[in-house]
């Protein structure tokens, strides 16, 4: 599987976006990862359904969306979704996530678990089926700037294998919290396929957009 960069939109300026948005394109970023925060699920909150709208207005690449809330499967509803947008939720977000993750898939786009730094691969085992794609917390959700979490990085090497094992190979796993251009390289070790990129890569105010991004892709390709 060809590494990808998902780009969080949340660490970008927010007043510049239609700038950000268009080097994006001119950087082949593959996805925008747009964190969504209900102020419930972790203590914060971001991004929501008129952005998204406006995003798929203005833009044709693919939404990354991840959800930090509350019983996300009484919320999709809200979310304007198309084919190639990926839907993350989080295991502990829900008592219902096989129905969640499958309500997504009957929306048209694709469906993910996400797991917090603490929470065991263990959750996964009878759901394989059900997704397009596993994301990796590797910080705490809630905020951008964070450290990584080492431990994680077992845990995407646990995730990948058991894909593996039950002829899953197709489902990428993304890494999400302090993805820098060094932790990114061991993150691409350990078997991550989807990088996102905030603050710790593409968006730093002291390098150039474009260096950044080149950057980052030269060590998720390292490997
Ligand atoms: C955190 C959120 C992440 C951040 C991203 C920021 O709750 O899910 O997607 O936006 O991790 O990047 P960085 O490089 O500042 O950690
Ligand atoms: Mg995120």
């Amino acid at each position: 599987m060809q590494p990808c960069i998902s780009a969080s939109i949340m660490c970008a300026d927010l007043m510049n976006m239609e700038y950000h948005l268009k080097e994006l394109e001119r950087c082949g970023c593959e996805y925008i990862h747009v964190d969504i925060m209900d102020g419930v699920f972790v203590p914060n909150y971001t991004l929501g359904t008129d952005f998204i709208r406006q995003l798929h207005q203005t833009t044709k690449i693919p939404l990354d969306l991840h959800l930090m809330v509350e019983a996300p499967e009484d919320k999709l509803d809200y979310f304007e979704l198309f084919p190639e947008d990926v839907v993350s939720i989080h295991v502990e977000s829900t008592r219902h996530l096989q129905k969640a993750l499958s309500k997504i898939r009957k929306r048209g786009a694709k469906a993910s678990a996400a797991l917090n730094p603490a929470t065991p691969v263990c959750y996964l085992d009878y759901l394989y089926d059900d997704l397009d794609m596993v994301l990796v917390m590797t910080v705490n959700p809630g905020f951008a700037g964070q450290k990584m979490i080492p431990s994680t990085l077992e845990k995407i090497t646990q995730i990948k294998k058991r894909l593996t094992e039950r002829g899953r190979r197709d489902v990428p796993v993304e890494a999400d919290g302090n993805v820098s251009f060094e932790n990114a390289v061991k993150m691409a070790k350990a078997g991550a396929d989807i990088f996102v990129a905030g603050t710790s890569s593409i968006y730093r105010q002291e390098l150039p957009f474009e260096d950044c991004v080149k950057e980052f892709r030269k060590a998720i390709l390292a490997v």
